[in-house]
């Protein structure tokens, strides 16, 4: 028995301010209906799909800033891709602002199941940027105003035939994202990010912006013998340039699939979950290869302590 999945990303291009959550809708259900014809199961849609990239705007009134987001999943606006998606059969994942009916914010991507039925909503962990409007910057990256962290970790759930994890844009960057679902067996991890191209803390990074998107996701995929899928807003959006590279990776690191434009785009491969135990069999068999004595600092300490040094 193979446990073959074909999976599909759905990259978004730009999505204006005043674009309505609508017209998203509409572009996603062309995207999904791609999919289907392509034979697809799972389609997977960026970080905060439904709306322009408000974190870049500062707002000082909260209800400005609660127009962003969503308090009901499906809504009435999103309800259309859940229908169709149950229709054909094929199941999605979404990134959406979420306002929790007691109040909480998160940067938050929902998976739902083939029958239309919802797998789990993952809480973006890692947020990144600033908390303070910063006039110097060309924009703002204010995730750190308007978002929470996760309080739930990184989950997986058997879902497709697998196991299936989720992390959001900058949960990517940190080996400890995939460690922890890799520590719960997954096969398959989906992310979605909105990625400018320019970092204002150190612009000598903006060239190297697709070369650290690869690199951070291949070696995760490869340390942790899982599937990777990375689902970008890319485009110029309100004057920002943003990633696109939207790609499918496989455990051994290597991307089978990438997209070619920095639009409305849909990158599909056939991800055969047993591969995943070529690596966690061998190489990262974990249970045999661990030296879990030696790794404590990991979760004991957040920040660097120098030798000498107390800890702060
Ligand atoms: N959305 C998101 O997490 N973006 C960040 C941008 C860099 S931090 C300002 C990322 O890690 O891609």
């Amino acid at each position: 028995m193979t446990r073959e999945l074909t999976v599909a990303v759905g990259q978004l291009g730009p999505v204006a301010r005043d674009e309505s959550r609508e017209s998203v809708v509409d572009r996603m259900l062309g995207l999904l209906h791609e999919a289907a014809a392509r034979d697809a199961n799972l389609v997977v849609f960026p970080e905060l799909a439904l709306t322009t990239f408000f974190p870049r705007y500062f707002m000082d009134d909260q209800a400005d800033v609660d127009a962003f987001f969503e308090t009901e999943m499906p809504g009435p606006a999103t309800k259309p891709l859940f229908d169709e998606a149950r229709a054909r059969g094929i199941g999605f994942s979404l990134g959406f602002a979420e306002l929790t009916p007691d109040g909480h914010h998160y940067n938050s991507q929902i998976l739902v199941e083939r029958d239309g039925s919802v797998v789990a909503v993952f809480r973006k962990v890692h947020i990144p940027g600033h908390e303070q409007h910063e006039p110097a910057r060309p924009f703002q990256h204010l995730e750190r105003r308007y978002f929470e962290p996760g309080p739930d970790g990184f989950g997986v759930w058997r879902a497709f035939d697998g196991i299936v994890g989720m992390m959001i844009c900058n949960d990517r960057r940190w080996p400890e994202t995939y460690r922890v679902m890799g520590l719960q067996g997954v096969e398959l991890i989906l992310c979605g990010y909105n990625t400018p191209i320019h970092y204002f803390p150190d612009p000598s990074q903006d060239a190297l912006q697709g070369f650290h998107n690869g690199l951070v996701m291949q070696s995760g995929a490869y340390q942790n013998g899982t599937w990777v899928v990375g689902a970008a807003k890319g485009g110029v959006e309100e004057g920002v340039e943003a990633l696109a590279d939207s790609c499918i990776i496989a455990p051994s690191g290597q991307i089978v699939a990438r997209a070619e434009t920095a639009g409305d785009e849909l990158v599909v491969a056939t991800c055969d979950l047993d591969w995943c135990n070529n690596y966690k069999k061998t190489l990262f068999d974990f249970d045999r290869y661990r030296r879990i004595e030696h790794y404590g600092l990991i979760s004991a300490q957040r920040g660097v302590v120098e030798p000498g040094m107390v800890e702060p």
